[in-house]
């Protein structure tokens, strides 16, 4: 038996992004959340077959737009990545907006603007269109916040580090330049995978953050390298680490509100600030605090981040029974 999936390629500065245009299974759910947990449970061949080699590789990520299951909202996302479903991702939300406005997937209720649910909530959307081109999508996203600081772990081979986590959409080990982490450009990117990995195990052990509003929403799943700026104007730098061998090629949407919420935490950003984020390929989103708020009874921030895709082509996919590898492989 052979499956058709009609996708939307491209990327949203350097990290790829598949819309999922046709082919998506129809999910039982109150909200994106549950929706979520159905597809995990029902259609995670998909996600594997899609994002896994042979049609997909490390960073594959992408998602599927859905009917709102709420009056209020234009659309529900429900993403795929290498690593599972994440409760919300930034680069590819830019992405699938940027694809479903240019090819008329999504029809908002007022021009120039999106309230679309996704698992970790609902968020706003503001977008820029030239003709038929989305110049740039903004995204104010779900509450971000610090769950834990100054954790210190041991990292064989390495060191030893004092790493924080924080919110953005998912939960961040955020570690800065300190004692054996000098910067990025003195790692590189085979020594990032290899550390980021043992690091989330490391920090698995150490600590569950669960969500003060949601607890279906918890676990350390990213790795976060911050970094002095290195290009102009750039006020920080990062190289984020997601699945098993991924280095997100964007400046990471919910890495960056992690970070916001973060640098806030520390005194070092306020609402109003705008914060200049560089990927490890040096791309760029625009992060902002826009607002303080409470997340149960953690002081946070509502951040946004603002960035811009390119859709590549359309990418008609079989998954076929009849191939070795139809669910995908990961060596
Ligand atoms: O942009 O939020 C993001 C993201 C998560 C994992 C990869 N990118």
């Amino acid at each position: 038996m052979r499956h058709t999936f009609f996708c939307i390629d491209g990327h949203t500065a350097g990290n790829p992004v598949r819309l999922v245009a046709g082919g998506a299974p129809l999910l039982r759910g109150g909200d994106m959340l549950a929706r979520r947990t159905d597809f995990l449970e029902r259609f995670d061949w998909i996600r594997t077959g899609l994002c896994f080699e042979p049609r997909g590789h490390d960073m594959m990520s992408g998602g599927f737009l859905y009917p709102p299951t709420r009056d209020d909202t234009d659309c529900g996302i429900l993403f795929i990545e290498t690593s599972g479903c994440l409760p919300m991702c930034g680069h590819g939300t830019i992405g699938m907006v940027t694809f479903g406005l240019e090819h008329g997937l999504i029809t908002p209720r007022t021009p120039g603007q999106l309230r679309i649910e996704v698992p970790a909530g609902v968020i706003d959307i503001a977008y820029g269109m030239e003709g038929d081109r989305v110049r740039w999508v903004r995204i104010r996203n779900v509450p971000a916040y610090v769950a834990a600081t100054g954790i210190q772990i041991e990292v064989p081979g390495f060191g030893p580090l004092t790493v924080d986590v924080s919110y953005g959409g998912n939960y961040y080990a955020i570690i800065e330049p300190q004692g054996p982490y000098t910067g990025l450009d003195d790692l590189g990117a085979s020594r990032i995978v290899e550390l980021s990995r043992t690091i989330r195990t490391l920090m698995r052990a150490a600590i569950e953050p669960v969500h003060p509003l949601d607890d279906r929403i918890r676990g350390v799943s990213h790795v976060l390298w911050a970094d002095k700026p290195k290009g102009e104007g750039a006020d920080g730098r990062n190289a984020v680490f997601y699945g098993e061998r991924a280095i997100d090629r964007s400046p990471c949407g919910t890495g960056t509100s992690a970070r916001l919420a973060h640098l806030a935490h520390q005194g070092r950003l306020k609402v109003g600030d705008r914060f200049v984020h560089e990927s490890y390929i040096g791309s760029r989103f625009i992060g902002r605090v826009e607002d303080s708020v409470m997340v149960g009874d953690r002081p946070g921030i509502i951040p946004s981040i603002e960035g811009s895709a390119i859709a590549t082509g359309f990418n008609t996919i079989w998954i076929d029974r009849e191939d070795p590898f139809w669910a995908g492989f990961s060596v």
